[in-house]
């Protein structure tokens, strides 16, 4: 095989993924719980302000509804315990259970304790809390990014509490109830510039349609996905567990690409466009490159998913 996963990973090297990202939620993981707490509470109250988040659907609340309701019932003082706790990664029964959720679910449960705090049912931040001269500076660096990288770095934090019950030999993992893909009369036709792989274009069909039966069929056995700012996940089966947790009502909205030949009859496709999450509809498009590798059989054998530095790596395809 001419290639390994590790040396997919380097294709089109020209591409700059994004790295305010990253470097906002390495600070951001440095302040104290309170100071999550607070910062994301400010954070998510002033880009309220700017755009509408969709409430999540009923399926999502479900699994939290037990959750929610033990806490709803606590003092405040028991409620910015479980908080912490959840920020701090501290072992707890809660902890535990967020951990086991998917990131969906997760965001479901955040967004109703918001309401609540909002309500005064749960405890809130003061509108006085003095946020550390840290974390002010972490908040001042999140109104510099743009609304895709804000949404991103709200996302990780969410998705990094808890404790991850897979490190502890509890397998048990929880996500959204499966639902019917979307009618192929629905599903809308996708055109990019550039590109007539067959693969590629039903890759892009069958993700905005949540046919992931389909999509997974586009992969090699032994293929590879590496969405953003993660670890590739290799085999169809964890490719095939990840649409299902985290790919669900995906807007892929792919504006142009550039295909080329690789060793031993395989073939690099890189494509750049945009992508709108379930969470925010057309409010906020994310600039993304796909790079594909396919094999001879035009099977996927490597696709990383980056978040672009900025929008004028759309338009980048080294010659
Ligand atoms: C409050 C204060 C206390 C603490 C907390 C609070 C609540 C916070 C809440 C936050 C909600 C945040 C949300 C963020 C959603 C972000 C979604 C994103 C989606 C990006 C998707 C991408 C997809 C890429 C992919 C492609 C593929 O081809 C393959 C698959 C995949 C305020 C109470 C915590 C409520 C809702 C960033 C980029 C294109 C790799 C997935």
């Amino acid at each position: 095989m001419p290639f390994s996963i590790e040396s997919a990973r380097k294709i089109f090297p020209e591409t700059a993924p994004d790295e305010a990202v990253p470097a906002t939620i390495a600070r951001f993981n440095q302040l104290s719980a309170e100071d999550q707490l607070a910062l994301i509470w400010f954070a998510y109250k002033e880009m309220g302000k700017a755009i509408t988040i969709a409430a999540p659907g009923a399926a999502n609340m479900a699994f939290a509804e037990l959750t929610l309701q033990k806490i709803y019932q606590m003092n405040s003082t028991e409620q910015t315990q479980v908080m912490c706790d959840l920020v701090n990664r501290v072992d707890t029964e809660i902890s535990r259970t967020y951990g086991s959720w998917s990131p969906n679910i997760k965001l479901g449960f955040w967004y109703q304790l918001g309401v609540w705090m909002d309500q005064g049912f749960v405890a809130p931040i003061p509108d006085n809390y003095q946020l550390s001269a840290n974390a002010s500076s972490v908040l001042q660096a999140i109104r510099q990014l743009q609304k895709g990288q804000q949404i991103t770095v709200l996302r990780n934090t969410v998705v990094n509490m808890g404790v991850d019950s897979a490190n502890l030999g509890n397998t048990k993992r929880v996500t959204e109830p499966v639902e019917a893909p979307k009618e192929k009369s629905q599903r809308e036709p996708v055109n990019i510039e550039g590109i007539s792989n067959p693969t590629i274009l039903s890759y892009m069909i069958h993700l905005n349609a949540n046919d992931f039966d389909a999509l997974i069929e586009l992969f090699e056995e032994d293929g590879g996905l590496q969405p953003p700012f993660r670890k590739p996940l290799v085999g169809k089966d964890q490719i095939y567990q990840f649409f299902f947790e985290e790919c669900k009502n995906l807007k892929l909205l792919p504006e142009r690409g550039v295909s080329e030949p690789a060793d031993d009859g395989y073939t690099q496709i890189k494509v750049t466009g945009k992508v709108q999450s379930p969470w925010f509809g057309a409010e906020i498009g994310m600039n993304v490159a796909w790079r594909f590798l396919l094999n001879d059989k035009n099977k996927i054998f490597f696709v990383a998913i980056d978040l672009l530095a900025s929008p004028k790596e759309l338009m980048k395809f080294a010659k």
